[in-house]
């Protein structure tokens, strides 16, 4: 029989259960927004039997089975407008950098697919970000799939656009090698240094794969650009019998920080996060996370190109996502998803959760869009609150 150690006693008022209950209030108390008026205008009225009358005959916004958009949210076709929204969503579809097994060009259409799973609310979290997000999706930047350098070029040019423009980007991948000019891009845009949290089973520090910049190369590039230090390169869940002797011997070259899975275990997802942020921060004026779905052990990201068993475990990476987060980001990839090999869209759905973790903590930590107003707050509780 197992002896469970009696710690201190569980009081109801101390669960995040309770926290997240009273949030379910708060949130709702705003009402529905101008958009989900206009979408159910656009809808049309639904039949005479339907009782909820929100629900328009032609399905229209969240509640959709396959839009081709993450979440179900906007599409933004016109790129000349994107100004003000808080989120943009974009694919980067290439996998020509892929050394072994192919397929995360479908890595994009893979996670906007099993996406429309998620409303946007978090009932652990107490967070919608449905509500406290303007949130739109680009569709995918034109990748030559030939070309590498030339994907590059593309990537970078997009992502310098959305970063000139201040909104946060998500981006889809596509293989690893995208990593690089995801930095390239940003990196003017910033005003001082760029520190990276990278989530990899692999270090990526290689100078070329192949004699070409492939996914084991990304971050050799990325440090080279001025403003992106190695010294303020963090790398979480590095280990496996897939890894590079090559990058190793550069991140200790440049001083980077490498933390393998045993290192998480030994002292957990908190006190990584609290490092990570001390060194991704350390005279940095923002911080990017690139997360490589391989970091994640295979039994629950088996949809990847080069697995490597004993990774992390999802609701590891997911808290240290979310902890990285809490302090802001400039923004997100989720790269390495690969569907031909994927059982039951777990993988993708993994790498939707890192997302929707990464904005949730945001959100709740007022790093990004907005918490229901102190009005609202006021109206559900019958007294002022602050911000948790
Ligand atoms: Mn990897």
């Amino acid at each position: 029989m197992i002896e469970r150690e009696r710690g201190e006693p569980i009081r109801r008022d101390d669960l995040n259960g309770t926290w997240a209950m009273q949030q379910s209030h708060i949130l709702d108390a705003e009402g529905d927004s101008e958009r989900q008026e206009e979408l159910l205008a656009y809808g049309l009225q639904s039949a005479e039997s339907v009782r909820d009358r929100n629900i328009p005959l032609f399905s229209r916004g969240r509640w959709r089975f396959n839009s081709g958009t993450f979440m179900n949210c906007e599409y933004l076709e016109d790129m000349r407008k994107l100004d003000g929204q808080d989120v943009v969503i974009i694919g980067a579809p290439y996998d020509g950098g892929t050394t072994f097994r192919p397929g995360t060009r479908f890595g994009p259409q893979a996670m906007r697919r099993i996406s429309s799973l998620t409303g946007g609310y978090n009932s652990g979290l107490g967070v919608d970000i449905g509500k406290a997000l303007k949130m739109v999706d680009a569709g995918d930047i034109s990748v030559i799939p030939a070309n590498l350098e030339k994907s590059f070029d593309q990537i970078a040019k997009a992502i310098s656009y959305v970063a000139e423009r201040e909104v946060f980007p998500i981006v889809l991948g596509g293989d690893h090698a995208i990593g690089y000019p995801d930095v390239r891009g940003l990196a003017p845009f910033i005003d001082g240094n760029i520190g990276i949290i990278h989530f990899d089973r692999h270090s990526d520090l290689s100078e070329y794969n192949q004699d070409e910049r492939m996914h084991g190369a990304p971050f050799f590039h990325a440090t080279n650009i001025p403003n992106a230090p190695p010294t303020n390169l963090v790398q979480i869940g590095i280990g496996g019998w897939t890894g590079s002797k090559e990058g190793m011997k550069i991140a200790r070259d440049r001083r980077a920080t490498v933390m393998t899975v045993d290192d998480v275990d030994r002292f957990g997802p908190d006190r990584i996060v609290e490092y990570a942020l001390e060194i991704a921060w350390k005279n940095a004026k923002a911080v990017w996370i690139s997360f490589d779905i391989d970091s994640v052990d295979p039994a629950f990201a088996p949809g990847t190109g080069t697995p490597a068993s004993g990774g992390l475990l999802p609701r590891e990476v997911l808290r240290m996502i979310r902890g990285i987060a809490a302090e802001g980001l400039i923004g997100m990839e989720v790269v390495e998803v690969s569907p031909p090999y994927d059982v039951s869209d777990i993988t993708a759905l993994l790498g939707v959760y890192g997302i929707l973790d990464c904005l949730g903590a945001m959100v709740l930590n007022g790093k990004l869009g907005k918490l229901p107003s102190a009005d609202a707050q006021e109206e559900a509780t019958g007294e002022a609150t602050t911000n948790a």
